[in-house]
């Protein structure tokens, strides 16, 4: 029964000592990880979206090509390289082409879908520089001759 004595208040300050352990650790990450960390972390969360130059007018990665039309007879190079006759060109949807056309004759290029139409002469090369937006298989000619030069193949 002594004993009994004893162990009362002890047991008192154990259950005093827990209390206050469990009262700590649970009031210490209330103000320390609270609201202020969350609000100042997300205004930074998307910058600069505004960098990207690729649009420029002057962007010199276009395809080059050139058609060159004597005596009837119509060569085609795609980037210095002569193509097979009736030539297609063939390019990816997107890309940029520019189209270079010499002829002996007075006459218009006509690209047709993009329905570009240039004119041109013996002294007068035409140039024609465009996106190739529209997917499909389109013809170049001499339109008033209505001579093909050569087919737009644009890929998707
Ligand atoms: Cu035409």
């Amino acid at each position: 029964m002594r004993a009994a004595r004893w162990l009362l208040p002890l047991g008192g300050a154990v259950v005093l000592v827990g209390l206050f352990l469990l009262l700590r650790p649970t009031e210490q990450p209330e103000p320390g990880a609270a609201p202020g960390s969350t609000v100042t972390a997300t205004p930074s969360a998307r910058p600069t979206p505004t960098m990207t130059p690729t649009e420029s007018p002057s962007a010199p990665d276009a395809l080059e090509v050139e058609i060159e039309v004597e005596e009837g007879r119509v060569d085609v190079e795609v980037e210095g390289r002569r193509l097979p006759s009736p030539a297609t060109i063939a390019v990816n949807q997107g890309d940029r082409v520019s189209l270079r056309v010499e002829a002996d004759v007075t006459d218009r290029v006509h690209v047709h879908g993009y329905d570009l139409l240039t004119e041109l002469s013996r002294d007068r090369e035409a140039t024609i520089t465009f996106r190739a937006n529209v997917p499909g298989v389109f013809e170049i000619e001499l339109e008033d001759a209505g001579q093909p030069l050569a087919q737009l193949e644009v890929r998707l």
